[in-house]
């Protein structure tokens, strides 16, 4: 068998490099263009990504430095047979050992952030309950459960209505925090905002709950995440994010339209 001359191995060798560099770099350049969330738990986990991300590239330089040393350091001398040995105590010991160190503090971060995120609202937090229908939203606020500022004995719920043709807007004040609750009566739908990292899943029958607090006051795009009918693309919203004082404002100018009539509208309904 004829060599393949080193000249051109490595010429191949570092092409390939190249390629896998800049296929990596455009992966970087996404994340890098994808904001980093506008809540304290966005942050959080855009934290633990580029934890792993830059973790997982160290291994991969490390490695491929460790490669290309060992591939021309070693590379075929002649027709003579190297030396041959059996076992390595400490290169085992290493290999077993470092992967093992990694993968325990990757699970020790990625554990402290998933609790930190978990972390439920204390009750006096604003909760809005948030349904999900076959192809809008409904979210509902209890006049005596919106945060800072509540009324205890204010009655009645205030809720937004949407449209497949008229995207609701989901209203909540920055800085503090703020539950969601999510329901569905029909199918499952999923709750997703692309500026919280986050989405949750709708499901018939049962309450599951989330909490945010948001740092940035502004417009966020935010549909359903879970394919769940002809219509399920249309089921788009806005978070709205605002000052608390707007934010009240907001709630008087709805409680003002919506109960002042007298009409009560019911979380529950449709
Ligand atoms: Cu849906």
């Amino acid at each position: 068998m004829r060599r393949v001359p080193l000249p051109r191995r490595l010429r191949l060798f570092f092409a390939t490099g190249v390629a896998a560099m800049l296929a990596l770099a455009a992966t970087g350049t996404a994340s890098a263009i994808q904001p980093g969330g506008i809540t304290d738990e966005a942050r959080l986990m855009n934290e633990l990504f580029w934890i792993v991300t830059i973790a997982g590239l160290a291994v991969f330089v490390l490695v491929g430095a460790a490669l290309v040393y060992a591939m021309i350091r070693y590379r075929r001398q002649g027709d003579e047979l190297p030396p041959q040995f059996h076992g390595g105590a400490k290169i085992e010991a290493a290999m077993v050992g470092v992967p093992v160190v990694i993968v325990i503090a990757l699970f020790t971060i990625s554990m402290i952030t998933l609790v930190q995120i978990d972390d439920k609202a204390e009750d006096d937090a604003l909760t809005i309950e948030v349904t999900g229908f076959q192809f809008s939203w409904q979210f509902a606020y209890n006049m005596d459960d919106l945060g800072t500022n509540t009324d205890a004995a204010a009655e009645g719920t205030i809720a937004i209505i949407g449209t497949p043709q008229n995207d609701p807007v989901l209203v909540m004040p920055v800085d503090e925090p703020v539950e969601f609750l999510l329901k569905s009566n029909d199918v499952i739908h999923s709750f997703y905002v692309k500026d919280f990292l986050y989405k949750l899943d709708l499901i018939p029958g049962r309450e599951n709950s989330f909490t945010v607090t948001a740092r940035e006051t502004g417009d966020f795009s935010a549909q359903c995440a879970e394919l769940c009918g002809t219509n399920h693309a249309l089921m788009r919203f806005v978070v709205r994010v605002v000052e608390r004082d707007e934010f009240d404002a907001w709630v008087a100018e709805e409680a003002a339209r919506q109960l002042g009539t007298g009409t009560r509208v019911s979380a529950s309904g449709q």
